[in-house]
């Protein structure tokens, strides 16, 4: 089992911000900002403490009003932390506004802590390539002063591993230029799939989806008897990893992907389309859901918005609610009746992986079916629907159709 690298260093204590508008149901806000604390926690750090603001409008200049800053201020030396992380995307000017008001304090946002934890999970060289490209994007905007200064103060740590001090250090025009050479590289790479994804088009072939800490690793071994990284973290997987599963006397193959967040960096989700690639190419897409989750309804948002535009609408879906064994009774009965077509499973106890599999066997029916179809009609198109005259091509026919109309055996003929 490969574990991505961690770093070996001293936790770092941290504050959390979370801000939320009166639009915003309350359980949600802090459904919102337990998910943060988790983020926080899989980057490696101990939370000390979260604040909640309710505001009308949004700060310009440090987001939260003077009054929370103070406070957080006071939090921060209390807690003895040296890190702020806000729920919600803060602008560069926000960031430096917010570093002068809290000195030697490090300050963070949802996406920087996602696309730490996206650098340290990072395994394979094309992931990596795709975290560089997110994490020069995200620090565009911000890089006047703001992110060097962190690096030379903070030496290393949470939101720090970027692609490399020199790169902080050059101007946007060389940091342009490189995310350029990297797109380039992963256009590279992604056309050596594209061609393995034509290679195996005789195979069935399943792309798993869904929220991070779904359990989409956890299935992938439970059904292929894999050996997928399972952590209890945001992120574990992020490279995709293709397993065999022999299912009705053939092997159909199944996809384990990167999973989603809400507030997931759209730069991120660009650039990580190539990964999801692989679920784009799927015959059919199986979502996996923590039916667990007290916000399942928005993981279940949070994804399909996500994946608009990459996976088709056409491609057959097949949906589960995992957790199943720690659902009580009135959630197992609430999914039933609002998603009757969607099967309960428990992956880590085993339980629903039969009907699961009875519903790929279907989807594989009804693929060969219309695999069937398809190369049926080719043959049809392919096959001359007159008898060719011997010395004739099918290119020659159909490059001069007028001719073949009145194409007659060489011989006398009356007119
Ligand atoms: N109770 C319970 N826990 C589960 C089940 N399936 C998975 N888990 C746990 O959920 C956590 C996340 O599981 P993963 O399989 O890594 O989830 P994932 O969807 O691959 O997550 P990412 O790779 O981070 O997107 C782990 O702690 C699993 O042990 C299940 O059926 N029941
Ligand atoms: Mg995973």
């Amino acid at each position: 089992m490969r574990e991505p690298a961690e770093h070996k260093q001293e936790k770092e204590r941290c504050i959390l911000v979370g801000i939320s508008t009166p639009k915003v149901r309350p359980w949600l806000v802090s459904e919102q900002i337990a998910e943060l604390g988790r983020l926080a926690e899989t980057a490696g750090a101990i939370v000390t403490r979260s604040f909640l603001q309710r505001v009308q409008n949004f700060s310009p200049a440090t987001l939260i009003g003077e009054g929370k800053v103070n406070e957080v201020k006071r939090a921060l030396e209390e807690d003895n932390a040296k890190m702020v992380v806000f729920d919600d995307d803060l602008s560069g000017s926000q960031v430096r506004n917010l570093e002068q008001r809290l000195p030697g304090i490090k300050v963070l946002d949802r996406t920087g802590l996602i696309l730490d934890i996206f650098a340290k999970h990072a395994v394979t060289a094309e992931s990596r390539l795709m975290v560089e490209v997110a994490q020069l994007q995200y620090m565009m905007p911000r890089l006047t002063g703001a992110w060097t200064h962190l690096c030379r103060q903070h030496n290393g740590g949470i939101g720090t591993k970027g692609p490399g001090e020199t790169q902080l250090e050059t101007d946007r025009r060389m940091i342009r230029k490189r995310i350029q050479e990297l797109k380039k590289k992963l256009e590279k790479i992604e056309e050596a799939r594209e061609s393995q994804a034509e290679n195996r088009n005789d195979i069935f072939h399943v792309g798993i989806v869904g929220y991070t800490n779904a359990g989409k690793s956890t299935l992938t071994n439970r059904l292929t008897g894999a050996d997928v990284y399972v952590e209890d973290k945001l992120f574990a997987t992020l490279d995709s990893t293709t397993r065999k599963l022999y299912l009705d006397g053939e092997n159909i193959i199944l996809s384990d992907t990167v999973g989603f967040i809400r507030k997931l960096p759209h730069n991120l989700i660009e650039t990580f389309k190539s990964t999801l690639g692989v679920a784009a190419h799927a015959d059919c897409i199986l979502e996996v859901v923590d039916g667990s989750a007290p916000d399942y309804r928005e993981h279940l948002e949070v994804t399909h918005k996500t994946l608009e535009g990459i996976i088709s609408k056409v491609t057959p879906r097949i949906r589960v609610f995992n957790k199943a064994e720690i659902c009580d009774e009135a959630r197992r009965t609430e999914l039933l009746q609002n998603y009757p077509e969607a099967i309960q499973v428990s992956a880590r106890e085993n339980i629903g992986m039969e009907r699961l599999r009875d519903a790929f066997k279907t989807q594989l029916a009804a693929w060969k079916k219309k695999r069937e179809a398809q190369a049926s009609i080719i043959k049809e198109n392919v096959d001359s629907p007159w008898p060719l005259h011997p010395a004739e091509s099918v290119t020659d026919r159909s490059l001069n159709s007028k001719r073949d109309e009145n194409w007659r055996e060489p011989g006398i003929y009356e007119v």
